[in-house]
């Protein structure tokens, strides 16, 4: 109940902030700017969140890290668009509704992809002291990189029928997926002022959790862990790395809790 609430509150004030930090739909061009706002409805704002409750865990208060998580936000959305593309996966539909590119066309969904990207980083850049921007802007170009969810993607689109075997499927995941939950704790610590121990703890616990967040996608599909195990080796492996991300809960006490539900609900999620 005490999680759900607290979900609750945090989409609120998400989705609040998106009004103010992103052209409104009407703002001349309007297609690309409808199309932004599109690409981010029905998302379960999941590493915003991470990003809020990491900055809680630290001590911070959640306005620091607002405009962070919303630019976190927006480059995952920024992910989504052009993974949809015909040259990517070709996907006609996400969460339900026409992918950006069947709504809006292929050119203004390639463009509203790079918009995410580049607004999502310039509210990366709102709030914090110049040391702390510098932190955070170098940790997500870290996390989006070629040695991370670019990388992951493209390690993922190479296997094209390739047989599977797990060091590539473990590093698909912890790229293409997990870095970005990573780095979406390790911004909410470095914003909330944790100290660099508990920043680190916390990137830890996302490394975690950001696998885990993949094992369970593919328990979902049936897909990769499930291939390469069985859908029971696959449970009992995402249980065990939840476990493993706990560990690095333990100098938060009772402020790490919120991380601990969120993790759990990352474990048990069904969509
Ligand atoms: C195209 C640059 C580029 C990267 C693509 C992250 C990614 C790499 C592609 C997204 C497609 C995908 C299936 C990724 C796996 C991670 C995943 C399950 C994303 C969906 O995340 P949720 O469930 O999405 O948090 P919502 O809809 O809630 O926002």
């Amino acid at each position: 109940m005490r999680l759900k609430r607290y979900l609750e509150e945090k989409r609120g004030l998400i989705d609040k902030a998106f009004t103010e930090f992103l052209p409104s739909q009407e703002e001349y061009p309007p297609s690309i700017h409808r199309a932004l706002h599109y690409s981010l409805e029905g998302g379960k704002r999941i590493r915003p969140i991470l990003t809020l409750a990491a900055c809680e865990a630290v001590g911070g208060k959640v306005k620091e890290a607002l405009p962070a998580a919303c630019g976190i936000e927006l480059i995952h959305a920024f992910s989504l668009v052009h993974d949809d593309l015909p040259c990517m996966d070709n996907d006609d539909f996400r969460r339900g509704q026409p992918s950006v590119h069947k709504k809006f066309g292929e050119a203004v969904a390639l463009l509203a992809g790079d918009a995410l990207l580049t607004i999502g980083f310039g509210l990366l850049l709102k709030k914090g002291t110049p040391a702390k921007k510098v932190q955070v802007a170098q940790e997500l170009s870290r996390a989006i990189g070629t040695r991370g969810m670019i990388g992951g993607q493209v390690a993922e689109l190479e296997l094209n029928g390739k047989e599977l075997d797990l060091p590539k499927l473990e590093y698909i995941h912890t790229h293409k997926t997990g870095a970005l939950i990573a780095a979406s704790l390790k911004v909410g610590g470095i914003l909330g002022g944790g100290r660099p121990k508990e920043v680190e703890e916390l990137f830890k616990f996302g490394e975690y959790i950001g696998f885990t967040f993949q094992i369970v996608d593919d328990i979902i599909d049936g897909e990769g862990y499930c291939l390469l195990f069985d859908r029971k080796g696959a449970e009992r492996e995402a249980e065990r790395l939840t476990l493993k991300a706990k560990t690095h809960l333990k100098r938060f006490g009772t402020r790490g809790e919120i991380l601990a539900n969120l993790a759990d609900l990352i474990l048990h999620r069904t969509q």
